[in-house]
C-alpha cells in the first residue's frame, strides 16, 4: 500500500470511527424532524399565527380544521391521527386524558405557562387536576346570534324577548324567523346542553335524566331551522342569508366584522341572553402517540407569547388565558363585552361539566331524532 492510501484509509477509518462516537453519544431523543401537524377548529386562528412560527422555527406546519368534538374524539379513540397538538374543549379533553389519549406536557420547555391567568387554569384543573394536559387556547359561549334589521322586521309589533335564548327555543318567535334563515350548530354536545340550560337543567352533566325535557323542546322548534352548520353560518350571517343563528359567541362577532368588512350591509349582533350563554374552554393538548411531541412544546410556548395570544383574540374574537396578553387585545376588542363578558354576564353562563358515556349517549340520540326530525 502507498504511503498515500494508507493515509486515506486511515483517514476514512478515523472518520467512520467519529461517527460511530457521535452515535452512542447521540442523545436518547434525536432531534424531531421539522414538521408539526395541527388539527383546530375551523375560523380560530389569526393569518400570521403559523407563517410566523414557522420563519421562526423552520418547522413545518401542516394545519388541518374540525367543527364539532365529536369528530376530534373519534379519531383521537381510533388513534395514529398524526396530529401533534389537537383542540378539544375541555370537557371532551377531560374524557381524553382518563382515557390515556394525550401525552402529559413538560412544563420545564413552557417558560411561557407564567402568563397564564390563574383563575382560568383553577377553572380548567375541574377537567384537568393539576393542569397537567390542557392549556386553553380561546374561550367563548355558545349563544343566539341575529341580523338585527331582519329579525326586527319579520317580528313585526313584536319586541325583541327578555330573554334572547326565546327567539331559539320559543315557537312563536323561531317560527316568524324561519323565512330569513334559522341556522343551529351542528353537534348534540353543542345543541342538547343549549336545550336543557334554557329548561334550567344543568348544560353538561354525567346523569342522562338530566337531559329530560329536551326531545319534546327541539321536536317542537325543529320545522323552523333551515341549517345545521358549524362553520358556514359564519359567511352565512355576514351575507344576510340567515337572520338567526344558535352559535359561537366569536364566530357571530366574525360574522359581524365580516359584514362590515365586506360592506355588504348587514347589522349582525351577537346576543348575551338573560339566563347566560353556555362557556366553553378550547383547550390545545398533545395525543399521546404524537410523532412530534418537542417540536408540540415550542408551539404550545409560541402560543402562550402575550402578543400571540392576543392576536387569536383579535383576530377571532374570542377571549384568551393569557394575562400577559391583555394590553396587546385592542382596545375595541377588549371593551366588547360580547368578548368579554362583564362579571355580571359570567354569573350567569352555564359552566363546561364532566360527562359521562350515558349521558353523551343520551344526547347523541336526542341529537339524531332532533335533526333528522324523525
Ligand atoms: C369555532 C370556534 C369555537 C369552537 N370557529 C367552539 N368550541
Amino acid at each position: 500500500m502507498s504511503r498515500s492510501s494508507s493515509r486515506t484509509l486511515a483517514r476514512v477509518l478515523g472518520a467512520a470511527a467519529l461517527a460511530a462516537l457521535a452515535l452512542l453519544a447521540a442523545p436518547a431523543s434525536a432531534e424531531e424532524e421539522k414538521v408539526l401537524n395541527v388539527y383546530n377548529w375551523s375560523d380560530y386562528i389569526a393569518e400570521d399565527t403559523i407563517a410566523n412560527f414557522e420563519k421562526e422555527t423552520g418547522i413545518k406546519v401542516r394545519y388541518d380544521n374540525f367543527d364539532s368534538n365529536e369528530i376530534l374524539h373519534a379519531k383521537l379513540v381510533a388513534g395514529r391521527t398524526g396530529y401533534d397538538i389537537v383542540v378539544p374543549s375541555s370537557y371532551f379533553g377531560k374524557m381524553q386524558l382518563e382515557g390515556g389519549l394525550l401525552k402529559p406536557l413538560d412544563k420545564s420547555k413552557l417558560p411561557n405557562w407564567k402568563n397564564l391567568d390563574p383563575v382560568i387554569l383553577k377553572a380548567l384543573e375541574e377537567m384537568d387536576p393539576g393542569n397537567k394536559y390542557l392549556v386553553d387556547w380561546l374561550w367563548g359561549y355558545t349563544t343566539v346570534g341575529i341580523n338585527v334589521d331582519k329579525v326586527k322586521k319579520a317580528l313585526g309589533d313584536t319586541p325583541l324577548p327578555d330573554n334572547a335564548w326565546d327567539l331559539v327555543f320559543k315557537k312563536e318567535y323561531i317560527s316568524r324567523l324561519k323565512g330569513c334563515g334559522v341556522s343551529f350548530l351542528d353537534s348534540p354536545t353543542e345543541i342538547v346542553p343549549a336545550a336543557a340550560h334554557y329548561l334550567g337543567k344543568k348544560a353538561y352533566s354525567k346523569d342522562p335524566a338530566n337531559y329530560a325535557g329536551t326531545a319534546e323542546l327541539l321536536k317542537e322548534i325543529r320545522p323552523y331551522v333551515t341549517l345545521f352548520s358549524s362553520s358556514g353560518y359564519i359567511n352565512d350571517m355576514a351575507n344576510g342569508s340567515i337572520c338567526l343563528a344558535l352559535g359561537w359567541s366569536g364566530d357571530i362577532n366574525i360574522a359581524k366584522n365580516r359584514a362590515i368588512e365586506g360592506k355588504t350591509g348587514q347589522n349582525i349582533r351577537a346576543l348575551i341572553p338573560k339566563t347566560g350563554g353556555v362557556i366553553f374552554m378550547d383547550t390545545m393538548a398533545i395525543p399521546a402517540d404524537a410523532p412530534h411531541p418537542d417540536n408540540a412544546h415550542k408551539w404550545l410556548d409560541y402560543i402562550m407569547r402575550a402578543e400571540v395570544h392576543a392576536s387569536l383574540t383579535n383576530k377571532v374574537f374570542y377571549a384568551n388565558p393569557n394575562k400577559a396578553s391583555l394590553k396587546f387585545v385592542k382596545p375595541n376588542v377588549a371593551s366588547d363585552p360580547t368578548v368579554f363578558p362583564s362579571e355580571e354576564d359570567m354569573k350567569k353562563m352555564a359552566l363546561p361539566g364532566a360527562l359521562s358515556n350515558d349521558s353523551r349517549r343520551a344526547m347523541t340520540r336526542i341529537y339524531t331524532t332532533f335533526k333528522t326530525g324523525m
